[in-house]
């Protein structure tokens, strides 16, 4: 589990993490070794790749094209177990844990064992909660689950805590991809003072300023791809 206690080990020194999320549905793959030579200009330490929605066999694609080109980590972030591939590092093994549906609490990773035991993917299992940010999210549509509200700080507190007491490895803070509202500060703060595992916050996160003060707050790795999507000068103001 080189890839979890590299997390942890980072967090007790204070340090920051930053993973560059790649949407299998959106990268092209003739513009990866541009892209990855920006990504390793910059401070990002991981790569996670995933969506909400994706074509069989285009994630296993992509993640043999990055690995040629990356010694950095790629993480699998799925939308479905469709994107499981033994071609990655790891798996962030996702429950989502601020909704109700059984699915995605259980019933797509009962699907998953038999996939996953075919693989050497590191399973790091993460309690992924859902906050509202504004506007419907592809996570909620497709999980068809409702987000927590941003007001209610002690569900999202007792959530997160839940997770970790059920043993959870990771807890993921979400506003959703391309999140109008990115996870407030106030919020990440709170559940930080509970957690002792790491915690992960993503959606929405488009400035450097943004990116600090998530970490300011508490988040020990932080998510961002819609922005690198949209404009990849944003790794310029990334660099080491
Ligand atoms: C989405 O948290 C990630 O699942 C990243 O969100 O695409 O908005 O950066 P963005």
């Amino acid at each position: 589990n080189t890839i979890y206690k590299h997390i942890n080990s980072v967090k007790a020194r204070g340090e920051k993490l930053l993973a560059v999320l790649i949407d299998p549905d959106k990268m092209k793959l003739n513009n990866i070794s541009d892209f990855i030579t920006k990504v390793h200009q910059s401070i990002a330490t991981h790569i996670f790749v995933g969506g909400s929605e994706v074509d069989e066999g285009l994630t296993e694609m992509l993640v043999i094209a990055l690995k040629k080109h990356t010694n950095l980590p790629v993480v699998l972030f799925p939308g479905d177990i469709i994107q499981i591939t033994d071609k990655a590092d790891g798996i962030l093994f996702l429950s989502l844990i601020s909704g109700r549906n059984p699915d995605y609490l259980i019933g797509k990773q009962v699907e998953a064992v038999s996939k996953l035991a075919k693989t050497d993917l590191e399973v790091i299992p993460t309690g992924y909660i859902l906050i509202e940010n504004g506007r419907e999210t592809a996570v909620e549509r497709v999980s068809k689950t409702k987000p927590i509200e941003r007001k209610n700080i002690n569900i999202i507190k007792d959530t997160a805590k839940a997770g970790e007491l059920l043993g959870l490895k990771l807890i993921y803070l979400e506003a959703g991809s391309g999140a109008t509202n990115a996870i407030s500060s106030h919020i990440i703060s709170e559940v930080k003072q509970l957690l002792r595992i790491p915690l992960i916050v993503g959606g929405g996160i488009r400035s450097k300023a943004e990116m600090e003060s998530a970490y300011d707050a508490g988040a020990d790795l932080v998510v961002i791809g819609t922005a690198f999507e949209e404009d990849e000068s944003f790794f310029n103001e990334l660099k080491k």
